[in-house]
């Protein structure tokens, strides 16, 4: 067992003596392990000080919504406090929280099950209900801009112009993709700063992985990763976790032409979804949920090439260039997303 995460773990008030400490699950992100004990299990989790600058008030952030939540009551991750009293650990500059381990749940990269797909799309919808009650004012932006597309556009350029990695020559078709988009990936945040789309509280990062299914039913047990939780706009989390299910596991995959959109799957999460927020969703959201589908996959694009560009400081890499590869994985969906485009507006029609 590592001396030094036992030493962190046994800072936290728990149940139970530490017997093995390994890592955990597929995050590209934080460092996570599971600890277990004689008597529990609990989830250790490096937080990633890079991605996230400000720990403190991210933590404050889970608190107050884990907190909301499970006042409701809804089943939600639990944050334990340490001795002192302290909702995580800071040693050396390093940051590490402690969860409650979910039993009987599992964690998919994929789904095949439309059924579970649907309850996906409810469980994020009444994600998204529960948290419509919670004033915004308590909750810090951690990550500034965290969805803001034209922004993470500005972003790019500027890493291009730069190239400090000099890896520019190799995206040049990428880079035109994303370029000739410019115009069409600016609609949701047009729509947030008219006033025409509400802010509301979101969870920012509803990836398939954040998910938590109960093993034996496969209902949705809870939602999980809330480190991104802020306020921004429902359309990010429903275009989002469709990317998510449309990629599935095939994110770094070397066969772009894998990534397809599934019409099954469109329709049983916009249902899901629907069956929780249908009502408090306004024109313009309604309107523009189909494209938010494709707004957040060219912003996943733009995401992974800057970082490729910038020579992989964000997003964990397992192979060289992978950064690259996920990028055009993502304009590949994109591009399939926008030649569904009509037939995806009239299934969310045919919802309402
Ligand atoms: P990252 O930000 O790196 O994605 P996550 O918070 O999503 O980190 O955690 C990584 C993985 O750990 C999840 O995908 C899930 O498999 C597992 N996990 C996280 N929290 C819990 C928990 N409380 N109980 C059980 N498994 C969890
Ligand atoms: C990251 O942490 P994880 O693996 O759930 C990222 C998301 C991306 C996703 C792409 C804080 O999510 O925004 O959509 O990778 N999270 C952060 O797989 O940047
Ligand atoms: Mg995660």
């Amino acid at each position: 067992m590592d001396d030094k995460l036992l030493n962190i773990f046994n800072q936290f008030k728990v149940d139970g003596e530490a017997y093995d400490i390994v890592p955990f699950g597929n995050g590209l992100i934080n460092k996570t392990f599971i600890v277990k004990t004689d008597v529990k299990d609990y989830l250790l989790q490096r937080v990633n000080s890079y991605v996230f600058r400000n720990v403190d008030a991210l933590m404050r952030n889970i608190y107050i919504v884990t907190t909301h939540l499970r006042n409701k009551p809804k089943t939600t991750l639990h944050v334990r406090k340490t001795i002192n009293h302290k909702i995580f650990v800071c040693e050396d500059g390093v940051y590490y929280r402690l969860y409650t381990f979910i039993k009987g749940t599992r964690c998919y990269e994929k789904l095949d099950c439309l059924d579970m797909v649907y309850k996906m799309g409810a469980a994020f919808g009444e994600f998204h209900s529960d948290l419509s009650d919670l004033d915004s004012i308590l909750i810090a932006e951690t990550i500034p801009d965290f969805h803001n597309t034209p922004k993470r556009y500005d972003n790019l350029i500027e890493s291009v112009k730069v190239d400090i990695a000099g890896r520019v020559p190799e995206c040049l078709d990428e880079l035109n993709y994303i370029m000739k988009n410019k115009k069409n990936i600016s609609m949701i945040m047009d729509g947030l700063n008219s006033g025409e789309i509400p802010q509301r509280i979101v969870h920012n990062d509803p990836k398939i992985n954040n998910v938590l299914f109960d093993e034996n039913t496969g209902d949705v047990k809870c939602v999980i990763d809330l480190d991104t939780v802020m306020p921004g706009s429902y359309l990010f989390d429903y275009g989002d976790a469709l990317r998510s299910l449309f990629t599935g596991e095939m994110e770094s995959s070397l066969d772009s032409s894998k990534l397809k959109v599934d019409i099954g799957t469109f329709r049983a999460y916009t249902e899901g979804y629907l069956s929780k927020v249908n009502g408090s969703l306004t024109k313009r959201e309604i309107e523009l949920l189909p494209m938010s589908v494709f707004t957040i996959t060219v912003e996943l694009a733009i995401r992974f090439l800057e970082d490729y560009i910038v020579g992989d400081k964000y997003f964990k890499t397992s192979f060289e260039k992978e950064n690259l590869v996920r990028a055009r994985n993502q304009i590949a969906l994109a591009k399939d997303i926008s030649a569904h485009m009509d037939e995806l507006t009239e299934i969310v029609k045919s919802c309402f």
